[in-house]
């Protein structure tokens, strides 16, 4: 029999796992084993086998909706939804200016995707006021990478490098739930005689096959990382040779580990001394290393000094930019690595270049066809964007992200939302966000289009279209080439998503994440392409005859730093970074601490995840992670109703009492909306550089509750 099978990857998390769609009778399509693939070699979560749940017409959005005069949302042609948003972005822009006018993306975007939706805001609204859910995500690793190394990808090496390593830390990563094809990589680590460290406040599934597991207080990675730095620097172990070669501003970040005691980070960590020394053993002893930090120490108030804590600690020990060392950060979403350098964050352009630099405007505004004076400048990051929503900014435009459920201190930000003048979704379900809108657009999904996402490794990977998508959806690029055309810009929004990602190569070309060898083809025949891959790197000689000299193609880059970092001068920089509390440290009033994350059978906000059965029945809602001894002070028992209550709000959720998890911190998951959301509790304290919030770290008290 032929097979109708097409190569594909997972719509979901950053993994992007390789899967083969075949369409079924009905329409939809079944996922079966790509075991070429060498991220997941055939194996999926539960997530990604059912993905295909979600194409069902009774389960998405199969007509635009648009909001009555009673206020209630009705199926509505095509015509007159794009005309409306057209005119209601149109006015405000009118009426307040283009600042007015608000865009809003999200890390599942393709890069196809996510490149126009930063031009469209730039060209046709011409607003500033631009940012993306990646900011709640990896921004914090993101600007530590871009200050210690000049370049920012998630991993700087293929994950199959991790089990030839000797040891690995992971800094607040639960891949065995958030990632779990990946953990066969730690499984060989271990196989091999290398060491695993975890670091997180709880023994998760992931904390459980640690060789060492050490949990510290929610919010305290930073001094733990110094403490391991000041233990390094004690016990003689600093590769002086390396940091004299390879790396700049050492003296002060020394200085500044050395005044964090072992014993000042144990009270502040709640990491015992031997511990820490076990942890540095462990670290040092092997010739190879390397630290990965997950959102546990990144989503922080100080996140972006934390990571440059543990990349000290890599630099000082020679263990970054060799073979089998180095630093990394696991990205989050299926293009959180794409989704953050093509421009859909507020200060930046394609390329991964930066919206103030005249040199990238120019370069840009040149692919663009336009003038470098006419785009803005920086605009808010996302929490400052969704923040000012109803106050300066009047209209909102959002694709791809659900931040009544996923956004911090959420009441706040769902009331700033309802307060619009205009609201339009583009969503391919009605989330708890769409629902407030005054237009909805149904798009296109993952296996009805065509479209490149980067993966946590930097490899560009191709999506291809393997089912007819239904009647009454367009895909997010027909949607943005109506509304500029309808907003008076005819030309530059292709609907063909590999004739945008050609002009995304040359818009690149030159810029940080240089796409410009990457071609479709490619991606094809290779199965994706680790950027930087510049094209045409070097010329082969032909001998006499300089016309018949042939550029090869660039091979693309799996191993990043292993002659120099990104850096002017090629040497990585040292940052000198010091403890600092939460911003918001327990009390008497607040005297436990919050923290939040994920579970393995559901995805993020749960907008497409809790629409789905098997995943339903695997984590059917929220609950309150707690201690045995803060249930038993609070009287509660398995499965009662607990309340947890913050200075932002209230949620109460069923308890769920384990010893594993520390006695001051509760945990809870943020995938639900209603009286059990998370983020109805948590703090938007933001990083001073990356303007992440504080997800992972705020002070509540619990209540019992009358069943
Ligand atoms: N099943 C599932 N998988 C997913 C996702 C999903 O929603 N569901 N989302 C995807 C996305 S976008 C992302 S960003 C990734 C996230 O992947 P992870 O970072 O692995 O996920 P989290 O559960 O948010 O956080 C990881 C761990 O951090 C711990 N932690 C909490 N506070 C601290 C702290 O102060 N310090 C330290 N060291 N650890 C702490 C938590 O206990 C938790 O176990 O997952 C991706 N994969
Ligand atoms: N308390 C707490 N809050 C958190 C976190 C945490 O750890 N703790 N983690 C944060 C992190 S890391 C992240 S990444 C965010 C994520 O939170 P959100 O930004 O809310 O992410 P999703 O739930 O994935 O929302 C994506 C939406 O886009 C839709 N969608 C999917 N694909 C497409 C597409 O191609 N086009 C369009 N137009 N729509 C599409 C989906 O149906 C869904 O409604 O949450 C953050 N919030
Ligand atoms: S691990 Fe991530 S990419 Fe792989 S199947 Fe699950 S959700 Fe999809
Ligand atoms: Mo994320």
């Amino acid at each position: 029999m032929q097979s109708t099978a097409t190569p594909t990857h997972c719509p979901y998390c950053a993994l992007q796992c390789g899967m083969n769609l075949t369409p079924a009778p009905d329409g939809t399509v079944e996922v079966s084993e790509r075991a070429d693939f060498p991220v997941n070699r055939g194996a999926l979560c539960g997530k990604g086998r059912t993905a295909p749940a979600v194409l069902a017409r009774n389960v998405r959005l199969t007509s635009p909706l648009v909001r009555d005069e009673g206020g209630t949302l009705v199926p509505a042609s095509w015509d007159r939804a794009l005309h409306r948003i057209a005119a209601e972005l149109g006015r405000t822009r009118a009426e307040h200016g283009p600042d007015a006018v608000g865009v809003f993306g999200g890390g599942g975007l393709t890069n196809e995707k996510a490149y126009t939706l930063g031009k469209f805001a730039r060209v046709v609204l011409g607003t500033s006021q631009i940012d993306y859910n990646g900011r709640f995500c990896m921004s914090s690793a993101a600007a530590a990478g871009i200050k210690a190394f000049g370049l920012d990808r998630g991993l700087p090496f293929p994950l199959e490098d991790i089990p030839k390593s000797g040891c690995v830390i992971l800094v607040g990563s639960n891949l065995a739930e958030t990632m779990p094809p990946s953990l066969r990589f730690f499984t060989e680590l271990k196989e091999n005689g290398g060491t695993l460290i975890v670091i997180d406040p709880r023994r998760t599934k992931t904390a459980e096959q640690a060789d060492l597991h050490l949990a510290p207080r929610p919010g305290t990675d930073l001094a733990l990382a110094l403490g391991l730095l000041h233990l390094v620097i004690a016990e003689g172990r600093v590769d002086e040779e390396y940091v004299r070669e390879r790396t700049a501003g050492w003296e002060d970040a020394r200085a500044a580990a050395m005044a964090h005691w072992p014993e000042y980070v144990e009270r502040i960590t709640g990491v015992s001394v031997p511990q820490l020394r076990q942890a540095v053993r462990l670290f040092c002893d092997p010739e190879s290393a390397m630290v990965l930090t997950a959102r546990g120490p990144e989503q922080q108030s100080k996140g972006t000094d934390t990571v440059g804590a543990w990349i000290n600690l890599c630099l000082a020990t020679g263990r970054a930019g060799r073979p089998l060392s180095g630093y990394g950060c696991l990205t989050g979403q299926g293009n959180g690595q794409g989704g953050r350098e093509h421009g859909q964050k507020a200060d930046q352009l394609p390329g991964y270049r930066k919206l103030d630099d005249p040199a990238a405007r120019a370069h840009v505004a040149e692919v663009w066809g336009v003038d470098p004076d006419s785009l803005p400048g920086p605009g808010r990051s996302a929490y400052e964007l969704l923040d000012a929503l109803g106050g300066d900014i009047r209209s909102l435009l959002l694709m791809a992200s659900n931040p009544v459920v996923s956004a911090p201190r959420a009441a706040h930000i769902e009331e700033r939302i309802r307060s619009l003048d205009f609201l339009a979704v583009c969503d391919v379900v009605l989330s708890e966000t769409a629902a407030l809108a005054d237009v909805v657009l149904p798009v296109t999904q993952w296996a009805e289009e065509t479209g490149t996402t980067t993966n946590l490794e930097g490899r560009v990977l191709l999506r291809r279209r393997a089912i007819t998508p239904p009647d009454g959806v367009r895909s997010d690029l027909e949607v943005l080439h109506e509304l500029a055309a309808r907003l008076g810009v005819e030309k530059g929004f292709p609907t063909d998503p590999e004739e945008v990602f050609e002009e995304l190569r040359r818009a690149s070309a030159g810029g940080a994440a240089d796409y410009s060898g990457i071609t479709y083809r490619r991606l094809v025949e290779e199965d994706g392409v680790f950027w930087p891959c510049p094209a045409a790197a070097e010329v082969v000689d032909a001998g006499d005859d300089p016309a018949r000299d042939t550029p090869t193609a660039h091979p693309g880059t799996p191993r990043l730093f292993l002659d120099r970092f990104a850096t002017p001068d090629g040497r990585a920089r040292f940052v000198p970074v010091s403890h600092r509390p939460i911003a918001e440290e327990p009390d008497d009033e607040y005297p436990v601490l919050l923290t939040t994350g994920r579970v393995v059978a559901q995805y993020q906000s749960g907008a497409q995840t809790r629409r789905v059965a098997e995943l339903n029945a695997a984590a059917p809602g929220p609950f309150v992670e707690l201690h045995p001894r803060l249930a038993a002070r609070l009287g509660a028992a398995e499965g009662d109703p607990v309340a947890v209550v913050s200075r932002r709000g209230r949620a109460v959720a069923p308890a769920r009492i384990t010893n594993a998890i520390r006695p001051d911190t509760v945990f809870m998951p943020f995938h639900w909306p209603g009286e059990g959301r998370a983020n109805t509790l948590t703090n938007p304290a933001l990083d001073p550089t990356s303007r992440m919030p504080e997800f992972k770290a705020c002070a509540v008290r619990l209540e019992a509750v009358e069943r």
